[in-house]
Protein backbone atom coordinates (compact mmCIF):
# COMPACT_ATOMS: atom_id res chain seq x y z
CA UNK A 1 0.00 0.00 0.00
CA UNK A 2 1.24 3.41 -1.17
CA UNK A 3 1.71 6.09 1.84
CA UNK A 4 0.63 9.76 1.24
CA UNK A 5 3.22 11.53 3.03
CA UNK A 6 5.89 12.01 0.44
CA UNK A 7 7.09 13.01 -2.89
CA UNK A 8 3.85 15.26 -3.63
CA UNK A 9 3.20 13.61 -7.27
CA UNK A 10 3.00 15.18 -10.48
CA UNK A 11 -0.05 17.05 -11.36
CA UNK A 12 -2.91 14.80 -12.32
CA UNK A 13 -5.71 15.43 -14.97
CA UNK A 14 -9.03 15.54 -12.77
CA UNK A 15 -10.21 12.73 -15.95
CA UNK A 16 -6.96 10.59 -14.80
CA UNK A 17 -7.81 10.45 -11.01
CA UNK A 18 -11.14 9.88 -11.79
CA UNK A 19 -10.16 7.18 -14.16
CA UNK A 20 -7.79 5.86 -11.41
CA UNK A 21 -10.64 5.64 -9.22
CA UNK A 22 -12.36 3.39 -11.31
CA UNK A 23 -10.13 1.21 -12.77
CA UNK A 24 -10.26 -1.13 -10.34
CA UNK A 25 -14.08 -2.19 -10.12
CA UNK A 26 -15.77 -4.53 -12.30
CA UNK A 27 -17.17 -2.89 -15.08
CA UNK A 28 -20.78 -2.65 -14.16
CA UNK A 29 -19.57 -0.85 -11.05
CA UNK A 30 -17.35 1.29 -12.74
CA UNK A 31 -20.24 2.26 -15.05
CA UNK A 32 -22.51 3.00 -12.31
CA UNK A 33 -19.67 4.85 -10.09
CA UNK A 34 -18.77 6.92 -12.99
CA UNK A 35 -22.03 8.53 -12.49
CA UNK A 36 -20.91 10.02 -8.62
CA UNK A 37 -18.18 11.39 -9.58
CA UNK A 38 -18.20 14.81 -11.29
CA UNK A 39 -15.59 16.91 -12.65
CA UNK A 40 -16.73 20.14 -11.85
CA UNK A 41 -17.28 23.03 -14.35
CA UNK A 42 -18.42 25.53 -12.05
CA UNK A 43 -20.46 27.32 -14.53
CA UNK A 44 -23.51 28.32 -12.76
CA UNK A 45 -27.10 26.32 -13.86
CA UNK A 46 -25.08 24.37 -16.35
CA UNK A 47 -23.20 22.22 -14.23
CA UNK A 48 -22.78 18.95 -15.39
CA UNK A 49 -25.28 16.39 -14.05
CA UNK A 50 -24.38 14.07 -10.95
CA UNK A 51 -26.16 10.94 -10.00
CA UNK A 52 -27.40 10.99 -6.55
CA UNK A 53 -29.51 9.95 -3.97
CA UNK A 54 -29.08 6.20 -5.21
CA UNK A 55 -28.45 3.21 -3.71
CA UNK A 56 -24.90 2.00 -2.42
CA UNK A 57 -23.69 -1.63 -4.26
CA UNK A 58 -23.24 -4.29 -1.98
CA UNK A 59 -19.87 -5.29 -0.97
CA UNK A 60 -18.60 -1.26 -1.30
CA UNK A 61 -18.12 -0.01 2.22
CA UNK A 62 -20.05 3.29 2.29
CA UNK A 63 -19.59 6.48 4.19
CA UNK A 64 -23.72 6.44 5.09
CA UNK A 65 -25.87 5.65 7.65
CA UNK A 66 -29.05 4.52 8.10
CA UNK A 67 -33.30 5.43 7.33
CA UNK A 68 -33.52 5.06 11.62
CA UNK A 69 -30.17 7.09 12.09
CA UNK A 70 -31.19 9.95 10.45
CA UNK A 71 -34.73 9.85 11.86
CA UNK A 72 -33.54 9.37 15.22
CA UNK A 73 -30.17 10.57 16.02
CA UNK A 74 -30.55 13.50 13.31
CA UNK A 75 -33.77 15.47 13.83
CA UNK A 76 -35.59 13.59 17.10
CA UNK A 77 -31.82 12.91 18.83
CA UNK A 78 -31.12 16.98 19.42
CA UNK A 79 -34.18 17.78 21.32
CA UNK A 80 -34.20 17.99 25.27
CA UNK A 81 -37.57 17.50 26.70
CA UNK A 82 -38.97 14.91 24.43
CA UNK A 83 -38.53 10.94 25.61
CA UNK A 84 -36.67 8.94 22.86
CA UNK A 85 -37.86 5.75 22.77
CA UNK A 86 -35.80 3.04 20.46
CA UNK A 87 -38.08 0.28 19.75
CA UNK A 88 -35.43 -2.74 18.84
CA UNK A 89 -32.24 -4.34 19.71
CA UNK A 90 -29.98 -2.29 22.65
CA UNK A 91 -27.22 -2.11 20.01
CA UNK A 92 -29.19 0.44 17.68
CA UNK A 93 -29.59 2.59 20.82
CA UNK A 94 -26.21 2.30 21.65
CA UNK A 95 -24.99 3.52 18.67
CA UNK A 96 -27.70 6.96 18.50
CA UNK A 97 -26.19 7.53 22.07
CA UNK A 98 -24.59 10.98 22.20
CA UNK A 99 -21.92 10.01 19.77
CA UNK A 100 -23.25 13.21 16.98
CA UNK A 101 -22.40 15.48 20.42
CA UNK A 102 -25.44 17.10 19.98
CA UNK A 103 -26.27 19.28 22.94
CA UNK A 104 -28.62 20.72 25.30
CA UNK A 105 -28.99 22.84 28.27
CA UNK A 106 -31.68 22.08 30.95
CA UNK A 107 -33.64 25.96 30.64
CA UNK A 108 -35.38 27.09 33.41
CA UNK A 109 -37.68 23.82 33.40
CA UNK A 110 -34.67 21.23 33.91
CA UNK A 111 -36.23 18.70 31.36
CA UNK A 112 -33.41 17.28 29.74
CA UNK A 113 -33.84 13.56 28.66
CA UNK A 114 -30.34 14.01 26.11
CA UNK A 115 -27.83 12.10 28.70
CA UNK A 116 -30.75 9.42 28.66
CA UNK A 117 -30.69 6.09 26.76
CA UNK A 118 -34.41 4.99 26.34
CA UNK A 119 -34.76 1.47 24.53
CA UNK A 120 -37.34 -1.67 24.87
CA UNK A 121 -34.48 -4.05 24.71
CA UNK A 122 -35.48 -6.47 22.21
CA UNK A 123 -34.81 -10.23 22.38
CA UNK A 124 -35.58 -13.03 20.12
CA UNK A 125 -38.46 -14.26 21.94
CA UNK A 126 -39.84 -10.22 20.99
CA UNK A 127 -38.80 -11.15 17.73
CA UNK A 128 -40.32 -14.30 17.56
CA UNK A 129 -43.74 -13.47 19.32
CA UNK A 130 -44.01 -9.54 18.78
CA UNK A 131 -42.71 -7.08 20.67
CA UNK A 132 -45.72 -4.55 21.09
CA UNK A 133 -46.50 -5.53 24.79
CA UNK A 134 -43.06 -5.06 25.50
CA UNK A 135 -43.12 -1.65 24.08
CA UNK A 136 -46.35 -0.30 25.49
CA UNK A 137 -44.96 -0.88 28.96
CA UNK A 138 -41.75 0.64 28.00
CA UNK A 139 -43.70 3.99 26.92
CA UNK A 140 -45.72 3.67 30.76
CA UNK A 141 -42.35 3.14 32.43
CA UNK A 142 -40.85 6.26 30.76
CA UNK A 143 -44.23 8.14 31.70
CA UNK A 144 -44.76 7.15 35.15
CA UNK A 145 -40.43 7.91 35.92
CA UNK A 146 -40.63 11.22 33.83
CA UNK A 147 -44.00 11.87 33.35
CA UNK A 148 -42.67 13.96 29.68
CA UNK A 149 -45.37 16.31 27.87
CA UNK A 150 -44.21 14.00 24.66
CA UNK A 151 -43.01 10.57 24.30
CA UNK A 152 -41.38 9.57 20.43
CA UNK A 153 -41.26 6.40 19.80
CA UNK A 154 -38.46 4.61 16.89
CA UNK A 155 -38.67 1.38 14.72
CA UNK A 156 -35.74 -0.10 14.26
CA UNK A 157 -35.40 -2.57 11.19
CA UNK A 158 -36.61 -6.01 13.45
CA UNK A 159 -39.81 -4.04 14.16
CA UNK A 160 -40.56 -3.57 10.89
CA UNK A 161 -39.99 -6.94 9.37
CA UNK A 162 -41.76 -8.73 12.21
CA UNK A 163 -44.69 -6.11 11.64
CA UNK A 164 -45.70 -4.78 14.89
CA UNK A 165 -48.10 -2.02 15.03
CA UNK A 166 -46.24 0.71 16.75
CA UNK A 167 -48.51 3.69 15.87
CA UNK A 168 -51.71 1.74 17.43
CA UNK A 169 -49.67 1.41 20.68
CA UNK A 170 -48.58 5.18 20.49
CA UNK A 171 -52.05 6.28 19.28
CA UNK A 172 -53.48 4.07 21.91
CA UNK A 173 -50.75 4.96 24.94
CA UNK A 174 -51.70 8.96 23.67
CA UNK A 175 -54.98 8.58 24.67
CA UNK A 176 -54.77 6.74 28.21
CA UNK A 177 -52.32 9.52 28.89
CA UNK A 178 -54.39 12.95 28.17
CA UNK A 179 -51.35 14.50 28.74
CA UNK A 180 -48.81 12.94 27.09
CA UNK A 181 -48.14 13.25 23.07
CA UNK A 182 -47.24 9.86 21.97
CA UNK A 183 -46.20 9.17 17.96
CA UNK A 184 -44.37 6.98 16.23
CA UNK A 185 -41.53 6.84 13.83
CA UNK A 186 -41.51 4.15 10.66
CA UNK A 187 -37.95 4.63 10.01
CA UNK A 188 -36.46 1.29 10.28
CA UNK A 189 -32.96 1.44 9.00
CA UNK A 190 -34.03 -0.47 5.90
CA UNK A 191 -36.57 2.01 4.55
CA UNK A 192 -34.29 4.25 2.27
CA UNK A 193 -31.01 4.41 0.99
CA UNK A 194 -29.49 6.51 3.35
CA UNK A 195 -30.16 8.86 6.62
CA UNK A 196 -32.03 11.50 4.22
CA UNK A 197 -34.83 9.20 4.11
CA UNK A 198 -34.89 9.20 7.85
CA UNK A 199 -34.92 12.90 7.77
CA UNK A 200 -38.03 13.14 5.60
CA UNK A 201 -39.91 10.76 8.30
CA UNK A 202 -38.92 12.28 11.28
CA UNK A 203 -40.24 16.05 9.84
CA UNK A 204 -43.23 14.68 8.52
CA UNK A 205 -44.06 13.27 12.19
CA UNK A 206 -43.12 15.96 13.57
CA UNK A 207 -45.15 18.71 11.06
CA UNK A 208 -48.43 16.21 11.39
CA UNK A 209 -48.52 15.47 15.32
CA UNK A 210 -46.37 18.82 17.07
CA UNK A 211 -46.33 21.74 14.72
CA UNK A 212 -49.47 23.53 15.40
CA UNK A 213 -50.64 22.89 18.62
CA UNK A 214 -49.52 25.69 20.67
CA UNK A 215 -50.97 29.31 18.95
CA UNK A 216 -50.09 31.49 21.73
CA UNK A 217 -48.26 34.65 20.81
CA UNK A 218 -44.68 34.72 21.99
CA UNK A 219 -43.01 38.10 22.55
CA UNK A 220 -40.50 39.64 20.24
CA UNK A 221 -40.38 41.71 17.24
CA UNK A 222 -38.34 39.69 14.93
CA UNK A 223 -39.14 36.08 15.11
CA UNK A 224 -37.74 33.63 13.26
CA UNK A 225 -37.59 29.56 13.13
CA UNK A 226 -34.01 28.30 12.38
CA UNK A 227 -34.37 25.24 10.19
CA UNK A 228 -31.59 22.36 10.23
CA UNK A 229 -29.44 23.60 12.58
CA UNK A 230 -28.67 20.88 15.47
CA UNK A 231 -26.30 22.01 17.54
CA UNK A 232 -23.75 20.40 17.28
CA UNK A 233 -20.64 20.97 19.49
CA UNK A 234 -22.56 24.17 20.86
CA UNK A 235 -22.97 25.36 17.39
CA UNK A 236 -26.51 26.48 17.99
CA UNK A 237 -25.43 28.26 20.97
CA UNK A 238 -23.52 30.63 19.45
CA UNK A 239 -26.32 31.02 16.75
CA UNK A 240 -28.85 31.58 19.72
CA UNK A 241 -26.05 34.32 21.24
CA UNK A 242 -25.81 36.62 18.08
CA UNK A 243 -29.55 36.44 17.87
CA UNK A 244 -30.27 37.74 20.83
CA UNK A 245 -27.10 40.33 20.35
CA UNK A 246 -29.13 41.22 17.00
CA UNK A 247 -32.68 41.29 18.93
CA UNK A 248 -33.99 38.39 16.58
CA UNK A 249 -36.24 35.72 18.73
CA UNK A 250 -36.19 32.24 17.67
CA UNK A 251 -39.23 31.09 17.76
CA UNK A 252 -38.39 27.11 17.27
CA UNK A 253 -34.92 25.52 16.23
CA UNK A 254 -35.53 22.53 14.28
CA UNK A 255 -33.45 20.53 16.05
CA UNK A 256 -30.97 21.88 18.25
CA UNK A 257 -31.81 22.17 21.97
CA UNK A 258 -35.37 22.28 20.81
CA UNK A 259 -38.43 21.64 22.98
CA UNK A 260 -41.09 20.46 22.32
CA UNK A 261 -43.59 23.57 23.04
CA UNK A 262 -41.02 25.44 20.44
CA UNK A 263 -41.81 22.88 17.87
CA UNK A 264 -45.50 23.44 18.85
CA UNK A 265 -44.90 26.97 18.42
CA UNK A 266 -43.24 27.22 14.98
CA UNK A 267 -45.88 28.29 13.21
CA UNK A 268 -45.92 31.44 14.80
CA UNK A 269 -42.85 32.90 13.65
CA UNK A 270 -42.56 35.26 10.68
CA UNK A 271 -39.32 34.26 8.76
CA UNK A 272 -38.06 30.03 8.10
CA UNK A 273 -33.99 30.55 7.85
CA UNK A 274 -33.05 27.28 6.51
CA UNK A 275 -29.27 26.53 7.61
CA UNK A 276 -29.48 22.38 6.74
CA UNK A 277 -31.19 22.18 3.19
CA UNK A 278 -30.93 18.88 2.98
CA UNK A 279 -32.62 17.39 5.96
CA UNK A 280 -35.59 19.81 6.15
CA UNK A 281 -36.47 21.85 3.08
CA UNK A 282 -39.50 20.19 2.69
CA UNK A 283 -40.78 21.36 6.27
CA UNK A 284 -39.91 24.96 5.12
CA UNK A 285 -42.32 24.78 1.93
CA UNK A 286 -45.13 22.83 4.20
CA UNK A 287 -45.02 25.80 6.84
CA UNK A 288 -45.39 28.70 3.54
CA UNK A 289 -48.11 26.48 2.09
CA UNK A 290 -50.21 25.52 5.43
CA UNK A 291 -49.26 29.27 7.18
CA UNK A 292 -48.08 31.64 5.06
CA UNK A 293 -44.57 31.54 6.61
CA UNK A 294 -41.85 32.36 3.34
CA UNK A 295 -38.07 31.11 3.64
CA UNK A 296 -34.93 31.99 2.74
CA UNK A 297 -31.17 30.03 2.89
CA UNK A 298 -28.99 30.76 5.07
CA UNK A 299 -25.20 29.64 6.41
CA UNK A 300 -23.90 30.08 10.00
CA UNK A 301 -20.89 28.38 9.24
CA UNK A 302 -17.55 30.96 8.42
CA UNK A 303 -17.95 34.52 9.61
CA UNK A 304 -18.59 35.92 6.08
CA UNK A 305 -21.44 33.45 6.22
CA UNK A 306 -23.10 34.75 9.53
CA UNK A 307 -22.69 38.26 8.48
CA UNK A 308 -24.63 37.72 4.91
CA UNK A 309 -27.10 35.73 7.08
CA UNK A 310 -27.51 38.13 9.49
CA UNK A 311 -28.40 40.98 6.75
CA UNK A 312 -30.75 38.59 4.73
CA UNK A 313 -32.74 38.43 7.83
CA UNK A 314 -32.93 42.24 8.78
CA UNK A 315 -33.36 42.78 4.92
CA UNK A 316 -36.51 40.57 5.36
CA UNK A 317 -37.85 42.60 8.11
CA UNK A 318 -37.24 45.51 6.39
CA UNK A 319 -36.87 47.59 9.85
CA UNK A 320 -34.28 50.56 10.61
CA UNK A 321 -33.48 49.61 13.84
CA UNK A 322 -32.97 45.97 13.25
CA UNK A 323 -30.67 46.76 10.05
CA UNK A 324 -28.87 49.15 12.49
CA UNK A 325 -28.04 46.50 15.12
CA UNK A 326 -26.83 43.84 12.83
CA UNK A 327 -24.23 46.46 11.35
CA UNK A 328 -23.02 46.95 14.72
CA UNK A 329 -22.80 43.25 15.95
CA UNK A 330 -21.10 42.64 12.82
CA UNK A 331 -18.74 45.55 13.27
CA UNK A 332 -18.53 44.45 16.93
CA UNK A 333 -17.13 40.98 16.17
CA UNK A 334 -15.51 40.73 13.10
CA UNK A 335 -12.01 42.23 14.37
CA UNK A 336 -11.51 39.42 16.62
CA UNK A 337 -12.65 36.67 13.45
CA UNK A 338 -10.29 38.86 11.22
CA UNK A 339 -7.18 39.16 13.76
CA UNK A 340 -7.62 35.32 13.78
CA UNK A 341 -7.54 34.54 10.05
CA UNK A 342 -4.65 37.19 9.68
CA UNK A 343 -2.65 35.25 12.32
CA UNK A 344 -3.60 31.91 10.92
CA UNK A 345 -2.91 32.93 7.47
CA UNK A 346 0.60 33.25 7.70
CA UNK A 347 0.64 28.78 7.90
CA UNK A 348 -2.71 27.86 6.06
CA UNK A 349 -2.49 29.68 2.78
CA UNK A 350 -2.40 27.63 0.01
CA UNK A 351 -3.07 24.21 2.26
CA UNK A 352 -5.46 21.84 0.41
CA UNK A 353 -8.22 20.13 2.10
CA UNK A 354 -10.66 17.48 1.07
CA UNK A 355 -14.58 17.73 2.18
CA UNK A 356 -17.01 14.54 2.57
CA UNK A 357 -19.63 15.03 4.60
CA UNK A 358 -23.10 14.11 5.16
CA UNK A 359 -25.02 16.78 2.97
CA UNK A 360 -25.43 20.22 3.72
CA UNK A 361 -21.40 20.54 5.69
CA UNK A 362 -19.49 19.57 2.52
CA UNK A 363 -20.29 23.15 0.90
CA UNK A 364 -21.15 25.26 3.98
CA UNK A 365 -17.40 24.57 5.10
CA UNK A 366 -16.00 25.83 2.27
CA UNK A 367 -16.23 29.38 3.21
CA UNK A 368 -14.18 28.47 6.40
CA UNK A 369 -11.16 27.02 4.18
CA UNK A 370 -11.63 30.22 1.86
CA UNK A 371 -11.35 32.28 4.92
CA UNK A 372 -7.89 30.61 5.66
CA UNK A 373 -6.77 30.45 2.52
CA UNK A 374 -7.15 27.08 1.78
CA UNK A 375 -8.22 25.66 -1.62
CA UNK A 376 -10.88 22.71 -1.66
CA UNK A 377 -9.56 20.30 -4.12
CA UNK A 378 -12.02 17.19 -3.63
CA UNK A 379 -16.01 17.55 -1.97
CA UNK A 380 -18.74 15.63 -2.00
CA UNK A 381 -21.78 14.31 -0.18
CA UNK A 382 -22.91 10.80 1.19
CA UNK A 383 -26.77 10.83 0.86
CA UNK A 384 -27.32 14.05 -0.97
CA UNK A 385 -29.99 14.70 -3.58
CA UNK A 386 -29.03 16.56 -6.86
CA UNK A 387 -30.41 19.84 -6.13
CA UNK A 388 -27.64 19.89 -2.68
CA UNK A 389 -25.28 19.15 -6.08
CA UNK A 390 -26.40 21.38 -8.54
CA UNK A 391 -29.08 24.28 -6.73
CA UNK A 392 -33.11 23.96 -6.71
CA UNK A 393 -33.27 24.89 -10.15
CA UNK A 394 -33.08 20.78 -11.09
CA UNK A 395 -35.90 19.69 -8.45
CA UNK A 396 -38.32 19.53 -11.41
CA UNK A 397 -35.89 17.66 -12.91
CA UNK A 398 -35.22 14.72 -10.72
CA UNK A 399 -36.71 11.88 -11.45
CA UNK A 400 -38.39 9.66 -8.56
CA UNK A 401 -37.31 5.94 -8.53
CA UNK A 402 -39.06 3.38 -6.30
CA UNK A 403 -36.89 4.22 -3.10
CA UNK A 404 -38.35 7.80 -3.30
CA UNK A 405 -41.21 6.95 -3.44
CA UNK A 406 -41.47 4.67 -0.57
CA UNK A 407 -41.34 7.92 1.16
CA UNK A 408 -44.26 9.55 1.97
CA UNK A 409 -44.51 13.20 0.77
CA UNK A 410 -47.63 14.91 3.29
CA UNK A 411 -50.17 17.06 1.47
CA UNK A 412 -50.57 20.30 2.59
CA UNK A 413 -52.80 22.91 2.19
CA UNK A 414 -53.79 26.19 3.25
CA UNK A 415 -55.00 26.02 7.45
CA UNK A 416 -58.43 27.67 7.26
CA UNK A 417 -57.95 30.34 10.28
CA UNK A 418 -54.22 30.45 10.40
CA UNK A 419 -52.66 31.00 7.12
CA UNK A 420 -51.74 34.34 6.80
CA UNK A 421 -49.38 35.66 4.34
CA UNK A 422 -46.62 37.56 6.20
CA UNK A 423 -45.48 39.61 3.61
CA UNK A 424 -47.87 41.16 0.30
CA UNK A 425 -46.96 39.53 -3.21
CA UNK A 426 -45.25 43.05 -4.24
CA UNK A 427 -42.95 43.17 -0.87
CA UNK A 428 -41.96 39.90 -1.46
CA UNK A 429 -41.49 41.16 -5.34
CA UNK A 430 -40.02 44.47 -3.85
CA UNK A 431 -37.31 42.25 -1.63
CA UNK A 432 -36.26 39.93 -4.53
CA UNK A 433 -35.54 42.68 -6.71
CA UNK A 434 -33.23 43.98 -4.07
CA UNK A 435 -31.39 40.92 -3.93
CA UNK A 436 -33.59 38.65 -1.61
CA UNK A 437 -33.37 35.11 -2.62
CA UNK A 438 -36.71 32.94 -1.30
CA UNK A 439 -36.66 29.22 -1.50
CA UNK A 440 -33.62 29.29 -3.21
CA UNK A 441 -30.42 27.15 -2.21
CA UNK A 442 -27.28 27.08 -5.23
CA UNK A 443 -25.76 23.80 -4.29
CA UNK A 444 -22.43 22.63 -4.14
CA UNK A 445 -20.89 22.73 -7.70
CA UNK A 446 -21.00 25.91 -8.45
CA UNK A 447 -19.58 26.89 -5.52
CA UNK A 448 -15.96 25.16 -6.05
CA UNK A 449 -13.44 25.61 -8.48
CA UNK A 450 -13.00 24.79 -12.04
CA UNK A 451 -11.66 20.88 -12.66
CA UNK A 452 -12.31 20.21 -8.82
CA UNK A 453 -13.72 16.69 -8.37
CA UNK A 454 -17.03 16.17 -6.50
CA UNK A 455 -17.75 12.75 -5.49
CA UNK A 456 -21.15 11.25 -4.39
CA UNK A 457 -20.93 8.01 -1.76
CA UNK A 458 -17.42 8.51 -1.39
CA UNK A 459 -16.42 4.58 -0.49
CA UNK A 460 -13.20 3.42 1.84
CA UNK A 461 -11.60 2.35 -1.46
CA UNK A 462 -12.21 5.30 -3.27
CA UNK A 463 -10.87 7.92 -0.59
CA UNK A 464 -7.86 6.00 0.30
CA UNK A 465 -7.26 6.25 -3.49
CA UNK A 466 -8.20 9.61 -3.45
CA UNK A 467 -6.07 10.77 -0.40
CA UNK A 468 -2.84 8.73 -2.26
CA UNK A 469 -3.22 10.40 -5.50
CA UNK A 470 -3.86 14.10 -4.23
CA UNK A 471 -2.10 14.22 -1.43
CA UNK A 472 -3.98 16.76 0.76
CA UNK A 473 -2.94 18.89 4.11
CA UNK A 474 -6.23 18.12 5.49
CA UNK A 475 -8.99 15.62 5.19
CA UNK A 476 -12.30 15.82 6.48
CA UNK A 477 -15.42 13.62 7.02
CA UNK A 478 -16.85 10.93 10.02
CA UNK A 479 -15.55 8.66 12.51
CA UNK A 480 -15.67 5.50 10.29
CA UNK A 481 -13.04 7.48 7.74
CA UNK A 482 -11.10 9.05 10.86
CA UNK A 483 -8.03 6.01 11.30
CA UNK A 484 -7.72 4.82 7.76
CA UNK A 485 -7.12 8.21 6.47
CA UNK A 486 -4.44 8.70 9.53
CA UNK A 487 -2.76 5.89 8.70
CA UNK A 488 -2.04 7.50 5.49
CA UNK A 489 -0.41 9.93 7.06
CA UNK A 490 -2.74 12.17 6.59
CA UNK A 491 -4.46 14.30 9.64
CA UNK A 492 -8.29 14.08 9.93
CA UNK A 493 -10.84 16.45 11.12
CA UNK A 494 -14.55 14.72 11.83
CA UNK A 495 -16.84 17.18 10.74
CA UNK A 496 -19.76 15.48 11.87
CA UNK A 497 -19.43 15.25 15.44
CA UNK A 498 -16.14 17.75 15.37
CA UNK A 499 -14.15 15.54 17.11
CA UNK A 500 -13.82 17.13 20.53
CA UNK A 501 -14.16 20.24 19.38
CA UNK A 502 -16.76 23.16 18.83
CA UNK A 503 -18.51 25.09 18.29
CA UNK A 504 -17.28 26.06 14.83
CA UNK A 505 -20.62 28.14 13.86
CA UNK A 506 -20.59 31.96 13.98
CA UNK A 507 -18.08 34.19 14.69
CA UNK A 508 -16.51 32.62 17.94
CA UNK A 509 -17.00 29.70 16.00
CA UNK A 510 -14.56 30.61 12.96
CA UNK A 511 -12.29 31.60 15.50
CA UNK A 512 -12.22 27.92 17.37
CA UNK A 513 -11.85 26.62 13.91
CA UNK A 514 -9.46 28.85 12.39
CA UNK A 515 -6.82 27.66 15.28
CA UNK A 516 -7.55 23.90 15.54
CA UNK A 517 -7.04 23.64 10.99
CA UNK A 518 -3.90 25.11 11.42
CA UNK A 519 -2.56 23.11 14.34
CA UNK A 520 -3.74 20.20 12.06
CA UNK A 521 -2.34 21.12 9.24
CA UNK A 522 0.91 22.23 10.80
CA UNK A 523 1.72 19.15 12.83
CA UNK A 524 4.03 16.65 11.38
CA UNK A 525 2.70 13.86 13.52
CA UNK A 526 0.27 11.76 11.28
CA UNK A 527 3.23 11.84 8.64
CA UNK A 528 5.71 9.62 11.28
CA UNK A 529 3.36 7.13 11.08
CA UNK A 530 3.94 3.98 9.46
CA UNK A 531 1.46 0.73 9.78
CA UNK A 532 3.34 -2.99 10.06
CA UNK A 533 2.02 -3.58 6.53
CA UNK A 534 3.41 -0.74 5.31
CA UNK A 535 6.81 -1.69 6.62
CA UNK A 536 7.08 -4.99 5.83
CA UNK A 537 3.79 -6.67 3.93
CA UNK A 538 3.16 -9.62 4.05
CA UNK A 539 0.52 -10.65 2.64
CA UNK A 540 -0.99 -9.66 -1.44
CA UNK A 541 -4.11 -10.77 -2.95
CA UNK A 542 -6.07 -9.79 -6.55
CA UNK A 543 -9.94 -10.28 -6.63
CA UNK A 544 -11.90 -12.38 -8.64
CA UNK A 545 -12.69 -10.34 -11.85
CA UNK A 546 -9.03 -9.31 -12.00
FE1 LIG B 1 -27.68 18.35 7.57
FE2 LIG B 1 -26.42 17.81 9.70
FE3 LIG B 1 -25.38 17.54 7.29
FE4 LIG B 1 -27.36 15.90 8.04
FE5 LIG B 1 -25.67 14.21 9.26
FE6 LIG B 1 -24.71 16.09 10.90
FE7 LIG B 1 -23.77 15.83 8.45
MO1 LIG B 1 -23.32 14.01 10.26
S1 LIG B 1 -28.43 17.19 9.25
S2 LIG B 1 -27.00 16.83 6.16
S3 LIG B 1 -27.60 13.75 8.48
S4 LIG B 1 -25.84 19.29 8.32
S5 LIG B 1 -25.29 14.10 11.34
S6 LIG B 1 -25.65 17.86 11.71
S7 LIG B 1 -22.75 16.22 10.25
S8 LIG B 1 -24.02 13.74 8.10
S9 LIG B 1 -23.38 17.23 6.72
Amino acid sequence: MATATKNKLVQWEPADIKAELLKKYPPKVARKRAKQIMINEALQNETPSLTANVRTTPGIITMRGCTYAGCKGVIMGPTRDIVNLVHGPIGCSFYAWLTRRNQTDAGTDGENYINYCFSTDMQEQDIIFGGEKKLQAAIQEAYDLFHPKSIAIFATCPVGLIGDDIHTVAKNMKEKFGDCNVYAFSCEGYKGVSQSAGHHIANNQVFRHIVGENDEVKPGRFKINLLGEYNIGGDGFEIDRIFKKCGITCISTFSGNATYDQFASAHTADLNAVMCHRSINYVADMLEVKYGIPWIKVNFIGAESTAKSLRKIAQYFDDKNLIATVEKVIAEEMPDVEAAATEVKQRTDGKTAMLFVGASRAHHYQGLFNEMGMKVISAGYEFAHQDDYEGRQVLPNIKLDADSRNIEELVVEADETRYKPRKSEEELKTLEEDGLDFKRYDGLAPDMDKGTLIIDDLNQYEAEKLVEIMKPDLFCAGIKEKYSIQKLGIPMKQLHSYDSGGPYAGFKGAVNFYEEIDRLVNSKVWSYMKAPWQKDPQLSATYGWE
